[in-house]
Parts: C-alpha cells; structure tokens; sequence
C-alpha cells in the first residue's frame, strides 16, 4: 500500500493548543471527526485536559459536575492499594471488575479549521461540551456524518453509569441540537451513512457485551436517525490478526462503484491499533463483500508509535476526492496526523468473503 503522510505530521499536537481549563494541560489533541464546510477543512478535536500534578504520588481525576457546571478534581495517591494505574488513561479500582472507576483526564471538542487541510487553526473555545450527567467523564472520539445541509455529530459519552453513543446535529458549527444518548452502554465508535440504502438510514456501532461476545461491530436501521432497530452482526474479531481485540468503524463510509467502503480501526489484545477496510453491499450494507487481511496503515513513523499511548493509529474522518483518500487520524492518543491513500489501491488490496 502506498501511503503519503504528510511532511508536516503530525499536524496538530498538544503544545498547539492552549488549555481551557486553569491549571491544566492539554495532553492530546487527537481522534478528530473531520467535516467539510464553507470550502474548509473542519477537525472537531478530541482534546483531552488534564490537572497539573506536581507530586508524582498523587493522580487526578476531573469530573464535569452538573450543578456547578465546573471541574471537580479527585486525588488519588499511587500507593493506594485499592487502585491500579498502570494504564495511564484510566483509575481501575482494583476490587471491582469494571474496566475503569474514573479517567486521568477530560475529553471534550474543539474546532480546528484550515483552507488547505495541512495547516490549522485551532479555536479558543470548547464547540461541544459536556453539558449533563452522561457525560461527566467527558465526550470523545467525535465522528461527523454531513446529509444535506446537516451535519450529524456522534461522540462517545462517559460517566460513571457506562459509556453510550450521544449526537448533536448542527448546520453551521455554531448552533447546535442535542439530540440525548442514542446508542445505550456500552457502544462506541458509532457513525452514520450519508445517504439512505433502500429507504433506510444506516449505522454502525460497536456494542461492548460482557456476558458473551467480543467488541465487534454491528450494523442497525432507522427511518428518523434517532430511532435505530434490525441490530445485525456485521463483522468479528480475527484471532491471530492485526484485528483480534477489538474492532470499530472508523470514518464515514464511502460510497464506491463496487460498495459501501468503511475503514476501521482493528487492535490487538495488547492495544496496537491499525486501520483497515471492509467493503460492504452497495444496496445492502449489512453484507460484508471483502475485508482487508493485512491493516491499509499501521502504527510506523515515530509519532504514531510513541505518545501517551503509544502505537496507535486511529481515523474518525476521511475526505474522499477522485481517487486520492485524505485519512486524517489520531496518533499515539496524543496528536492529529493526516496521510492520503488511494482509493482503487485500498479496493484492490481487500480479500473477497
Ligand atoms: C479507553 C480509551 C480512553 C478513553 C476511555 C473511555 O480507556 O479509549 O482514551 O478515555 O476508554 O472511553
């Protein structure tokens, strides 16, 4: 697979951009969903904050409070047997068998906007916030879906009582309607179509079970786009692949001559996460025609494999023009990269089911 990442990689980083929070720091900027509008680039940032800690024995947790619509900042010091923190991102409370009690940081969304998709300019200002209780661990990992003159944002909402699927819809990334937790917990990587198949909305979403059953993902219908039923399986995890810990839709499919094409993020049991497509039934997108065997792009350049969270690589958002894919991506959980594919390349390269 050719792949050209861009000279200027990674495109946005941490020390781009200035924290909204006194007395934090910004430590990614990354997982953007990438929309455009007004003949420009717009990344809808993750950006995560976190409390400075000047102690190396204590970890803080912010919490969003609803009522005082402020930061609250838990202490927790690293000799506390009841906790595990050897996965940076998260405080596992070590005697329940949840896969976290709190995060080390606050994701919410910030607006990056650019002319020529290489360099941007990143607002000041939150666009989207956590703004109630379902979201008091933060909002991330945004994935926008543009239907008409619509812009349909879906990110990951987290707070004690599970991780959900929220949406806010908006025509001109300044108003916005917040349409509630659409896909329950706990689901993530949910994205919609850009157009209706057979009458029907379609999304992808990635339920994560705990009686039986992998974090896989799965397809479902609506005719409103907050009503969603007919769940079907759509693809599995791959034992001894690239794909065999979890998988999760990525961009917002592309419409190609041979079908719908998704490209996704695959991880292993030890979190190296890799891209890689499915191509599904250009009429009936719950069939799955081809899938990559081999990642379309996996964790190499150095800001892909070390960061906060090192050996990830991780698409919300592609722009498609003529052959050329313009993947923009999270690196490392830490900043954004960008690297353009070929379509028919990526199409050539899938194993027929
Ligand atoms: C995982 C990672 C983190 C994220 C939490 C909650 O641990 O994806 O980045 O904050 O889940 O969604």
């Amino acid at each position: 697979m050719n792949i050209y990442r861009y000279e200027e990689n990674p495109l946005i980083t941490p020390a781009d951009v200035k924290p909204y929070h006194e007395g934090f720091e910004v430590i990614g900027a990354f997982n953007a969903g990438v929309a455009e509008y007004n003949g420009e680039v717009l990344l809808l940032l993750r950006i995560a904050e976190r409390p400075v800690s000047s102690d190396p024995r204590i970890v803080k947790a912010p919490v969003y409070n609803t009522r005082t619509r402020e930061l609250d900042i838990l202490e927790f010091r690293t000799d506390d047997e009841r906790y595990d923190f050897s996965d940076p991102r998260v405080i596992r409370n070590v005697h329940q068998s949840a896969s976290f009690e709190y995060l080390t940081s606050l994701s919410y969304i910030r607006l990056a906007r650019s002319k020529d998709g290489h360099r941007f300019t990143i607002e000041d200002q939150p666009l989207v916030y956590p703004a109630q209780c379902l979201e008091t661990f933060g909002i991330e990992d945004p994935r926008v879906t543009q239907i008409e003159d619509t812009y349909y944002i879906y990110f990951s909402a987290v707070s004690p009582v599970g991780i959900g699927e929220s949406m806010v819809s908006t025509k001109d990334f300044v108003t916005f309607t917040h349409h509630g937790m659409i896909f329950g917990p706990d689901n993530k990587d949910v994205l919609i179509f850009p157009e209706k198949i057979g009458g029907k909305y379609y999304a992808l979403h990635r339920p994560t079970t705990k009686s039986t059953g992998n974090p896989e993902m799965w397809i479902a219908e609506s005719d409103n786009l907050v009503y969603w039923g007919n769940h079907k399986h759509l693809a599995g995890l791959r034992e001894g692949m690239w794909d065999s810990g979890r998988i999760g839709g990525g961009a917002v499919p592309i419409r190609t001559e041979k079908g719908w094409l998704e490209l996704y993020h695959g991880a292993t049991k030890e979190h190296r996460y890799c891209m890689g497509a499915l191509l599904l039934d250009p009429n009936d997108p719950s069939k799955v025609i081809a899938r990559s065997s081999r990642p379309i792009m996996e964790p190499e350049a150095d800001y892909e494999k070390n960061g906060f969270f090192g050996d990830v690589v991780f698409s919300c958002g592609a722009l498609v023009h003529g052959d050329v894919v313009k993947m923009y991506y999270g690196v490392a959980d830490t900043s954004m990269a960008c690297a353009e594919l070929s379509l028919s390349e990526i199409l050539d390269s899938l194993a027929y089911e």
